[in-house]
């Protein structure tokens, strides 16, 4: 087994990574920026190297400062988390040159799944469905009227090279298609420095569910049912659960077979996520896989009783998977709520300092945190300060347990989402499980009066 392992990321997440390596009996060394210095994630790792100044671009981001503080203290793997360069080829890639273990999948397998195009091609031809659109990239104004009116309107332009939302453009006519193609094109090489787009046809308000899979380096191969994170803003997920309300154990079989049968065919290894829009009638399609830790694996953790960390370091290590499809068991209804510092009606980042905290305890809760009292919210990153999570026997309990956490939950000194999402939990048709990823637009901000959203 490893005997130190180096974390390539800060906040809540590089805590929760450091709780897998004690109880594994794994040293840990924390990286961290000027900004970071006091933060919980430096003092219980059991060595640190500061990185570069706060700005990620500098530190967190920072390849040879990384790789460096690996050498320099003998780590013999990086666990990189999520966001920062979890999904970062080149990482794993260096990593495998110096002799230091990625805690990921192969290179080879991050960049083939991070190419949206090929990506697609690969779980098509791996046996899961897809909407209809564009073979591979478009290649020009032509081909691309062509593909649309081949499959409907409306249709969605995509970033090769996007994901997350980041680079897209609905298409509900011919007529603005030439426009928005050159919109998303140009958008994706200043984002991305890859101009490439496919187009895919559009499917209005579907709910997002996701599958966790792992894989070992002996072939074993197994998914660890859904979350449904139709509850989001912006791209940016505010709650997620396990198992989605709508979801059978038929089909929970079904995809998650498929989702094997696809992980294998591009011999998938480590932790990664396969993502689905569905619609009303419940037909599912794929969109992407991501091939990192997901922030929102906690609710996965709390129906299996599975630690996906544990499990990401020992299969980087070799060892085989804890169990087998067979062993994996779902039990109750888990919920999360992010916590970001923003206020709750404008979204506006609310950094500074928090002076009274209070975190929620009893049966069925978990807070997964970085800040304390009197610690300083910095700018320079997420605003996602907390994961409140919480299992029940089902899914009115958890909606029950969720409600009184988040009401003994106290953050003062700066704002908070925990208004939102006492509102969201108190929705009627979030209650019924009634959602989409348009369910989020009720919960914006009104525009003022005489305002231009107004008038539009
Ligand atoms: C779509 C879609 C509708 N039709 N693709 C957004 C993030 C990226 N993973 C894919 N996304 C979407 N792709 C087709 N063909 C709607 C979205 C989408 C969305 C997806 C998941 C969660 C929230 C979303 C919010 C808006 C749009």
């Amino acid at each position: 087994m490893f005997k130190k392992i180096l974390i390539a990321n800060r906040g809540e997440i590089a805590l929760r990574i450091i709780h897998a390596c004690r109880e594994l009996g794994i040293k840990t060394v924390a990286v961290y920026s000027e900004a970071d210095e006091n933060s919980l994630h430096v003092k219980f790792a059991d060595e640190d190297v500061c990185i570069g100044p706060a700005r990620s671009a500098d530190s967190y981001l920072n390849v040879p400062a990384i790789i460096s503080a690996a050498e320099i203290t003998g780590a013999d793997a990086i666990h990189p988390g999520y966001g920062f360069l979890s999904e970062s080829a080149y990482l794993a890639e260096v990593c495998a040159a110096c002799h230091i273990r990625f805690i990921g999948p192969d290179p080879s397998v991050i960049k083939l799944l991070g190419d949206k195009a090929r990506a697609r091609k690969a779980m098509k031809k791996a046996g899961l469905p897809m909407l209809p659109g564009s073979d591979g990239p478009v290649d020009g104004e032509e081909a691309a009227l062509k593909v649309a009116k081949d499959i409907g309107y409306p249709v969605i332009i995509k970033a090769v090279a996007g994901g997350g939302g980041r680079g897209m453009r609905i298409v509900r006519n011919p007529g603005e298609l030439p426009t928005s193609l050159r919109t998303a094109q140009r958008e994706a090489e200043a984002a991305f420095g890859n101009g490439d787009v496919y187009v895919e046809k559009y499917l209005e308000n579907p709910r997002h569910i996701e599958f966790q899979i792992l894989g070992d380096h002996h072939g074993n191969m197994i998914h660890l049912g859904e979350r449904e994170c139709s509850i989001q803003r912006r791209h940016q997920k505010l709650i997620e659960e396990s198992p989605s309300p709508v979801l059978s154990d038929k089909v929970r079989r079904k995809m998650g077979g498929l989702v094997v049968d696809a992980a294998r065919a591009v011999q998938y290894t480590n932790a990664g996520t396969f993502e689905f829009l569905m619609d009303p009638e419940g037909k599912f399609y794929y969109m992407e896989t991501n091939t990192r830790l997901q922030v929102e694996h906690p609710v996965t953790e709390m129906v299996t009783g599975l630690d996906i960390v544990k499990e990401q370091i020992r299969i980087a290590d070799g060892q085989r998977l804890s169990v087998r499809q067979s062993e994996v068991t779902f039990t109750g209804h888990s919920i999360e709520c992010r916590i970001n510092a923003e206020d709750p009606d404008t979204f506006a980042p609310s950094p500074g300092v928090i002076h009274a905290f209070n975190v929620p305890g009893g049966p069925g809760v978990r807070f997964d945190s970085f800040a304390h009292a009197e610690c300083t919210i910095s700018p320079y990153y997420d605003s996602m300060i907390a994961k409140l999570i919480v299992h029940g026997r089902d899914r009115r309990e958890a909606i029950a347990r969720m409600r009184r956490a988040l009401e003994m939950t106290v953050i003062e000194g700066i704002r908070t989402s925990v208004p939102l999402h006492l509102r969201i939990l108190n929705d009627p048709d979030f209650q019924a499980g009634k959602m989409s990823t348009a369910f989020m637009d009720r919960f914006m901000p009104k525009p003022k009066a005489g305002s231009l959203a107004e008038t539009a």
